[in-house]
């Protein structure tokens, strides 16, 4: 069976890529135990204009959605079983976090300079990899994280102050460290899709160390720290990625 390729950005902070959406298809593709490999892609090449998406034997697919969806009916359903109420919750949970908590991390690293200083210099580096000379890099750098600050201006997330965020943010966290409760996966005792829309955010947002609310509260809830661990040593150990 020939190996899916993922298109992402590059690692960063010890997390196999910089983007939740990039590390939530590799989640599924390893709970799943599908054959993969991950190459740098080109969000201007891509065929959304977004990372992630996939080659997979020839076929392209876009958006971290649709390719869980393909690699479902292609390879292995992770949601075999699940009850319609688990099947509602999951995608209401899936919709929070992707959605909506991620528009809070987007503020947190673009538009709060606290976030900026932490995620500049890993992302000039993904700049220069992309064969932007190093005399242009901070003026791509710039013309980019203008852009993102726009996206979040008119999502609407952007329009609200860091503290204002934070809160959002913070409520958010608790939402999800009340659902997750103690079970080994976020719905029981299997691995499901739900968990590649979640543990990727818990993920980033433990891993990158940025000051403010949105680490603290996510340091604060022992069951999201243990639930996020548990993956990351069961599905992406070092060296692995
Ligand atoms: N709905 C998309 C979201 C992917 C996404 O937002 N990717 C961002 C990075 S986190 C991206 O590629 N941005 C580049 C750009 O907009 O130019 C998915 O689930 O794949």
């Amino acid at each position: 069976m020939p190996s899916v390729k993922v298109y992402g950005f590059s690692p960063s902070f010890g997390l196999p890529d910089a983007s939740p959406f990039v590390v939530k298809v590799l989640t599924y593709l390893r709970l799943a135990g599908i054959e993969h490999t991950l190459l740098a892609g080109d969000s201007r090449k891509a065929p959304k204009g977004k990372l992630p998406y996939i080659d997979d034997g020839g076929r392209t697919i876009a958006d971290s959605s649709f390719i869980i969806e393909h690699l479902r009916k292609t390879y292995k359903d992770l949601d075999v079983g699940l009850s319609a109420r688990d099947r509602a919750l999951a995608t209401a949970v899936k919709s929070m976090m992707e959605e909506h908590f991620y528009f809070v991390m987007l503020v947190a690293r673009w538009v709060d300079e606290r976030g900026w200083k932490v995620i500049s210099p890993a992302f000039g580096q993904t700049i220069k990899k992309s064969g932007v000379p190093g005399f242009a890099t901070p003026f791509v750098m710039n013309m980019i994280r203008k852009q993102v600050v726009q996206t979040a201006y008119r999502q609407g997330m952007g329009r609200h102050s860091i503290e204002e965020v934070e809160e959002i943010g913070v409520g958010l966290i608790d939402s999800l460290a009340e659902l997750a409760g103690e079970r080994p996966y976020f719905l029981g005792s299997e691995p499901r899709s739900i968990d590649a829309s979640v543990f990727p955010f818990v993920w980033s947002v433990l891993a990158t160390p940025i000051a403010g609310r949105l680490q603290s509260q996510m340091k604060s809830k022992a069951n999201l720290v243990a639930y996020s661990e548990r993956l990351r040593e069961a599905y992406f150990a070092p060296g692995s990625f």
